[in-house]
């Protein structure tokens, strides 16, 4: 069988990395497409020359030309702007609006196909926009956020209780911004619920309070500290996550940000939830039980995103 394609619109930060952690882990062969001559060229080559020494089988190829992801099996779209310090993931909305306008066409034109997993900032805006411009079907659409803003969660909770990373659950849904809703009540470790452990006495609720909001604050705090651009390593890691549970039907269980119709009352919008990830793209969101307080912070989460796609919707009028 032919080896999978994974197409990587955008061959900055996280696109190089996104190539070299799907060629390390030999999803596919890797198609890196830029806007700007000579970075995708350059990556690509750069990667395929440490095969020997990795031992992988993967074509990496560079490109500024759309035709050259025909028939790609994933699309991950990081095309756009990054934040600067001091900026919100929602002051990217006009610029990376209009990258969103090209990469859906070329989507469109040359892979509709492909299970699209969108990281583009602000997140569920951009999921949104891509999937009105490529006109692909929702369950083939999709936004990277719930995984990355976990992993934050389950790497703090996993220091502040000296355990290993693989055994803390953690759940953050909402939107992926300031309203994101990290879920306490789901989040465990080993199976044990946090609110049990605050009284076990492994942690006070002061210091998980902390947590959650520096979970929140994650992706600022990265911005803060490199002061040239946001995140990248975790960020490419996470959308790996998505891409490989969709290229080997794996059927995992991952907060996303899909088009949620039905479920948890919400009406046809993007935002971040928990899906089952298989070969049929989002096979399933999982429309857990909130609570009072959880219901309140992710309507609140819920409306912000809604403003950002009434925010698009008055950019480009030939938007739906
Ligand atoms: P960066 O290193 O600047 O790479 C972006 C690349 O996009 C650059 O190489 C540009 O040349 C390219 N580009 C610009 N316009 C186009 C276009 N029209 N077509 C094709 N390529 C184009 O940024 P990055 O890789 O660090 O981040 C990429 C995006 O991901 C940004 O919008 C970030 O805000 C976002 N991001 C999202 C998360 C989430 O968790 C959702 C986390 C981190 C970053």
């Amino acid at each position: 069988m032919a080896r999978p394609k994974i197409a990587l619109i955008g061959a900055g930060q996280i696109g190089g990395t996104l190539a070299h952690l799907a060629a390390i882990k030999e999803l596919g062969d890797v198609v890196l497409f830029d806007i700007a001559e000579g970075t995708p060229q350059g990556k690509a080559l750069d990667i395929a020359e440490s095969g020997p020494s990795e031992g992988f089988d993967a074509v990496m190829k560079g490109t500024n030309d759309y035709a050259d992801i025909a028939g790609a099996d994933v699309c991950i779209v990081t095309a756009g702007v990054p934040r600067k310090p001091g900026m919100s993931r929602d002051d990217l909305l006009g610029i990376n609006l209009k990258v969103m306008k090209s990469v859906g066409e070329g989507i469109k034109q040359y892979a509709p196909n492909a299970f699209v997993i969108c990281i583009t900032n602000p997140l569920d805006a951009m999921v949104w926009a891509l999937r009105e411009f490529s006109g692909l079907p929702h369950e083939k659409v999709v936004g990277m956020a719930g995984v990355l803003d976990s992993a934050r969660f389950r790497h703090f909770l996993s220091v502040e209780f000296n355990v290993s990373m693989r055994d803390v659950t953690g759940f953050v849904l909402g939107g992926h911004g300031d309203t994101m809703v990290p879920l306490v009540r789901y989040s465990t470790v080993g199976g044990i619920p946090l609110p049990d452990l605050v009284q076990m006495g492994w942690t006070s609720q002061e210091k998980l309070d902390a947590i959650v909001q520096r979970t929140r604050d994650g992706g600022a705090e990265i911005v803060g500290l490199l002061k040239t651009g946001s995140a990248f390593y975790a960020p490419a890691t996470s959308a790996i996550e998505m891409a490989e549970a969709y290229l080997k039907d794996q059927k995992r269980l991952l907060p996303c940000a899909a088009y949620v119709d039905g479920a948890f009352g919400l009406n046809g919008m993007y935002v971040g939830v928990p899906t089952i990830i298989g070969a049929g793209g989002v096979e399933k969101v999982v429309d857990i039980k909130l609570n009072k307080d959880e219901q309140a912070m992710f309507d609140k989460s819920v409306e912000a995103v809604k403003g950002l796609v009434e925010a698009c919707k008055g950019i480009d009028t030939t938007l739906a």
